[in-house]
């Protein structure tokens, strides 16, 4: 299969470089110049939990044009720049192409539809964890399920050809046609986990250490499951704090997205993620507080200066 991984950040890194060692051609389309050349030179480097390996089959790129039309297109960037990202990942896409949103937060697969089409559109969930640890280097630091489903009824068998590529790369992927549930489903660890390690430094397995965070997290949860329930969304997990603390201790040794953000001084997902259950919150008259106050925190960091800068 060609595939393509739109944002070579870590986990962009993971699904390109085990979909690659198993013989897919795969390509990984990124701005970071100097991420892109040493995988070319060096291949990319991956250590953790799903063993030691350099993958040196794996090609990597700035433009889309180098790559042309691929039969998958999996986005992978910040949902801050989704929007961007497909306009310049046009050159990829042709009539038999498939893209896949694996991000984290909402908005995503609506945005890909504005400029794909709905059709060409499948959204899913990932429980992998994954660490950048410097250009051409990740880690693999929590394993779990990938979860995949059509934004409209398909009638072909291109989605289980995808579970199939999955599986073969050590990917355990399976096909569900609740999109949203899944989404507001893993929407709950990252409203959960994320704001809570950013804002504490913490490690994900950490957050149930202390009381503290680990009631926030109770709360934040609690808080959104009350949205997904107003706003008539049957979010997959049946008891969601109890999947959060699973979660955590699945990649306990995590640090989450948000606080690699932070640590770099990136923007965060923090809008698309608690602030948009406080936005949703304000829609439906339900009330978000836990939400609001990580929201604003990790607004203040996000404007703060790194230490020494
Ligand atoms: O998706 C994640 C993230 O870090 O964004 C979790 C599930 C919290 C794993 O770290």
């Amino acid at each position: 299969m060609k595939i393509a991984v739109v944002g070579a950040g870590a986990m962009g890194c993971l699904y390109g470089g085990l979909l690659s060692d198993v013989g897919n051609q795969v390509f990984l389309v990124d701005v970071w110049q100097e991420h892109v050349d040493v995988i070319n030179q060096k291949g990319l480097s991956i250590s953790g939990v799903s063993g030691d390996r350099r993958i040196t089959s794996i090609r990597a790129t700035t433009s889309a044009m180098d790559v042309g039309i691929c039969d998958l297109v999996i986005v992978f960037v910040k949902s801050t720049a989704t929007r961007l990202a497909v306009q310049h990942a046009q050159p990829l896409i042709g009539a038999d192409t498939l893209v896949l949103t694996l991000q984290n937060g909402l908005g995503n697969a609506e945005a890909i539809s504005e400029s794909v089409g709905e059709d060409k559109v499948i959204a899913g969930v990932t429980a992998h964890g994954s660490t950048l640890l410097g250009p051409g280097a990740i880690r693999h630091a929590g394993q779990g399920p990938t979860v995949i489903g059509p934004l409209v009824p398909r009638q072909d068998n291109r989605l289980e050809k995808i579970c199939t590529a999955f599986q073969q790369a050590g990917l355990e992927t399976i096909v569900d046609d609740n999109v949203m549930g899944l989404i507001w489903g893993k929407l709950m660890a990252n409203i959960g986990i994320n704001a809570l390690t950013a804002i504490t430094g913490l490690q994900n397995g950490e957050l149930l250490q202390y009381a503290e965070t680990e009631e926030l997290l109770e709360k934040a949860v609690q808080e959104a499951r009350e949205v997904a329930r107003v706003k008539g969304i049957t979010v997959k997990e049946e008891d969601p704090v109890a999947y959060v603390k699973s979660v955590c201790r699945k990649t306990a040794e995590n640090r989450s997205s948000m606080l690699q953000d932070i640590t770099r001084g990136s923007r965060t997902e923090i809008d698309v993620i608690n602030g948009a259950i406080v936005a949703e919150g304000l829609r439906l008259g339900v009330e978000t507080p836990v939400n609001r106050v990580l929201t604003l925190l990790v607004r203040t960091i996000e404007k703060k200066p790194l230490a020494g800068e």
